[in-house]
């Protein structure tokens, strides 16, 4: 998500341009599997977004976003926006896209026009949008939790500040939910003054067993070395919660090659004591140096900082939001994810072949859909009890040249030996980047949740278009079926984002930041 986005607004653009430097990038998107417990320490979420040596592009053009709008805004005009899907199976090498899929403007829906609602006229739900903090600027990631101990959620969001010639630190704020869901309290954790540039998606979690939750931050984005003579911004370091206030702990501290987009954090190893298990990222300079994406574990110990500072590898792979889980059912933990900086693959899991010592070896999922930005596992998406895992991919088929592969929300389904490409199936529809520039690359889509969005007991799908300037959702039909509406129709590079019942009345929540607008929202089902 935010690697579109946050190259494309950036001010920054005109002047890479000016010096002509090469950047591919991709940002991510923040992204986060909605069924999470929320006050587990297994948050799933997702971010990618980069530029990528497929965009090549360099960073330029400042006025993109008037363009852009322009360009995306048009198609919308179908009366009955919803297109179903057949999601059942197609094959791997079977690309589902080009005939069958219906051009970007025909999945629109008709009645999202209007911005304050968020409703789609012929979805089987609507929402209603509750602002929840509307002065968060260039807000991008949060994390749902119960902060304070209080019984009721609260919402960790991260945000990057106004990005323009320079990059600001950003901050990372805690919004207390008070007596209902429309009232919130902001509280400082992450300030400027701790210099963490790019706060990407935190993880809540009591990481010194003294009962209350603690946040994991993870940060950095290639957008820091893509500023001629600017040092890179990669970060990774827990927040104590303490009776005087947030206590910091540097895993890497700020200006490290390899940047952060979320960090696990599991017993991996099974010693008793949580470990961080997170993927690091770097981008190829002009001057030379390749695309890096590795990933990492930093073992959790006694000592007062509670992890090692030296990364322990897991493999060179996966991308910015990976997800710690057993991928093969033989009891032991794996580690799967979207590849973007990888190239030529868009999804894979890393297999744990030995746990003395810890081994692993890589698997591709899916080398057939261009890069991508999320993949969560979904224990039982159809209600048949198969494990499946969604995904996006972030192509962009408006540029010239365009990607091959179309825009896409996907599901994966394992074979009998998931060690071999599993099937995929395309349940979205029309989804499309807007063209970008080559310095000023798009692409689409980006992070997405899932929960039971309309009360139906299946579970649904929420994802930002990120450069598809469309927030969608995709509701779950009988028969692996999908119908896509549309819940917001202009906020490009949405991030987040969250499905969860956040005050407790049964029915879940889109929690969603809005990072053109500056705002955290919430969407509560009419
Ligand atoms: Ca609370
Ligand atoms: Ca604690
Ligand atoms: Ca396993
Ligand atoms: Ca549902």
């Amino acid at each position: 998500m935010k690697t579109s986005m946050i190259l494309a607004r950036f001010g920054v653009v005109g002047v890479l341009a000016g010096l002509g430097l090469a950047c591919s990038e991709q940002a991510s998107g923040p992204d986060s599997s909605s069924q999470r417990d929320a006050s587990a320490a297994s948050t799933d979420a997702e971010t990618t977004d980069q530029m990528s040596a497929a965009d090549s592009g360099v960073l330029e053009d400042a006025g993109f976003f008037p363009d852009a709008d322009t360009a995306a805004d048009t198609g919308v005009s179908q009366p009955d926006g919803s297109v179903m899907l057949d999601a059942t199976s197609q094959s791997p090498d079977a690309l589902p896209m080009d005939a069958s899929t219906p051009p970007s403007d025909a999945v629109v829906d008709g009645g999202a026009s209007n911005p304050d609602a968020g409703t789609s006229a012929d979805a089987s739900a609507s929402f209603e949008r509750i602002t929840i903090d509307g002065q968060r600027a260039g807000a991008s990631w949060t994390a749902v939790a119960d902060m304070n101990g209080d019984g009721k959620l609260d919402v960790v969001v991260s945000s990057f500040g106004q990005i323009g010639l320079s990059v600001p630190a950003g901050e990372v704020h805690v919004l207390l939910q008070g007596a209902d869901i429309r009232s919130w309290t902001a509280q400082p954790a992450v300030g400027a003054a701790d210099g963490v540039k790019f706060p990407n998606l935190t993880t809540p979690v009591d990481i010194d067993g003294d009962g209350d939750l603690d946040l994991v931050v993870p940060g950095g984005f290639l957008v820091c070395t893509a500023i001629p003579f600017s040092p890179p911004c990669g970060t990774l370091g827990w927040w104590e919660a303490a009776p005087s206030g947030w206590v910091r702990h540097d895993i890497i501290a700020p200006g490290a090659e390899l940047f952060y987009h979320h960090a696990e954090v599991v017993d991996f190893d099974g010693d008793g004591i949580l470990d961080v298990v997170t993927v690091g990222e770097a981008k190829g300079s002009g001057f030379g140096g390749m695309d890096r994406a590795v990933t990492q574990w930093f073992k959790g110990t006694q000592g007062a900082n509670r992890f090692e500072s030296m990364p322990r590898e897991v493999g060179n792979g996966l991308g910015s939001i990976p997800a710690v889980r057993d991928v093969d059912g033989d009891g032991d933990l794996d580690v799967l994810g979207a590849e973007f900086f990888v190239s030529g693959e868009s999804f894979a899991w890393f297999e744990r072949t030995s746990s003395q010592p810890l081994q692993f070896q890589k698997h591709v999922i899916d080398d057939a859909s261009g890069p991508a930005i999320m993949l969560a596992w979904v224990p039982n998406l159809y209600g048949d009890g198969v494990q499946r895992a969604l995904g996006t991919n972030h192509v962009n088929t408006a540029k010239n040249p365009p990607d091959p592969q179309a825009e896409a929300v996907i599901v994966l389904t394992p074979p009998a030996d998931p060690r071999q490409h599993w099937t995929k199936s395309t349940i979205s529809s029309g989804i499309q980047s807007v063209p970008g520039s080559r310095f000023a690359p798009q692409a689409a889509p980006g992070i997405f949740a899932y929960g039971d969005l309309d009360g139906d007991g299946d579970l649904d799908v929420v994802v930002s278009g990120d450069g598809d300037p469309r927030v969608l959702w995709l509701e779950q039909l009988p028969g692996m079926q999908w119908a896509q509406h549309v819940l917001e129709a202009q906020m490009p590079q949405a991030g987040g984002l969250n499905v969860v019942d956040l005050d407790g009345d049964g029915r879940a929540e889109i929690v969603l930041a809005d990072y053109s607008g500056n705002a955290v929202y919430v969407y509560r089902r009419r």
